[in-house]
């Protein structure tokens, strides 16, 4: 049995916590399955997923063979908190613990929110609620984390460390959020700090791996969607 089985769709929200998993196969010999919930079989309405994770959403990590965790910043924080040695968190007593945790819910309360407003406007509306002031309103959400993170991200380093001290879980929660589609990789490259941090992030040997079975770039290379054209002022 793996240690663990993630269930994920390619560039989604399940991307970080597979890009985890890599750096940890690779650095602690970790184990895990793949299972592709494919959206475009709406697999993730299946009778079997729903049982998992009855959100039907993507992922769910499978710890240990018994225990599902769904939602991507609890599945990178049980991913670091299990493997200390990899040091993906910074320990309890370090000055960088605080910092840590409040840029892990920041991105968790205000960025992946405004990402499923982003991409499910039509899905998630509710009556009398139009797609076009959902996305405007998720768009200024967006920019406003990316400007902040822009300002926050350590020169030449991470989200709270230092290029030395090595990534936390946060930057891979939130770098696999900047190549979800052309248009959000676009959005990231108006932002000066944070094109080089997204550099630093993809020279990671476990970037090629996961690009390798998530063909990330090659989804960026389809371009910009017709529908999000009207909101390219930026
Ligand atoms: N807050 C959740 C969001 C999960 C989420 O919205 N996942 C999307 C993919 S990015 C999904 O599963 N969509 C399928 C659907 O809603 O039918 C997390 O961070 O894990």
């Amino acid at each position: 049995m793996p240690d663990y089985t993630l269930y994920g769709f390619a560039n989604t929200a399940s991307t970080s916590t597979h890009w985890l998993l890599i750096e940890l196969a690779a650095a602690s010999g970790v184990t895990y399955d793949f299972v592709d919930v494919n959206f475009t079989t709406r697999a993730q309405r299946d009778a079997t997923y729903l049982a998992l994770n009855p959100r039907g959403r993507v992922p769910t990590l499978i710890v240990d063979g018994h225990t599902p965790v769904p939602e991507s910043t609890a599945c990178v924080l049980v991913l670091a908190e299990r493997h200390p040695a990899a040091h993906f968190e910074p320990a309890r007593d370090s000055p960088l613990r605080a910092r840590f945790l409040e840029t892990l819910v920041f991105v968790a309360n205000t960025l992946l929110p405004a990402f499923r407003d982003w991409f499910y406007a039509e899905k998630d509306q509710t009556d009398g609620i139009v797609a076009h002031g959902i996305r405007l309103l998720a768009l200024q959400r967006i920019k406003g984390v990316f400007e902040q993170l822009d300002a926050q991200v350590k020169e030449g380093g991470y989200l709270v460390s230092t290029a030395d001290e090595g990534p936390t879980a946060v930057d891979f929660l939130f770098a696999a959020t900047l190549s979800w589609d052309a248009f959000v990789d676009r959005l990231a490259g108006t932002y000066p700090n944070l094109q080089t941090y997204k550099s630093l992030m993809r020279s990671r040997p476990s970037w090629k791996v996961l690009n390798d079975k998530e063909g990330i770039e090659s989804e960026l290379a389809d371009g910009i969607k017709p529908w999000e054209e009207q909101y390219l002022d930026f």
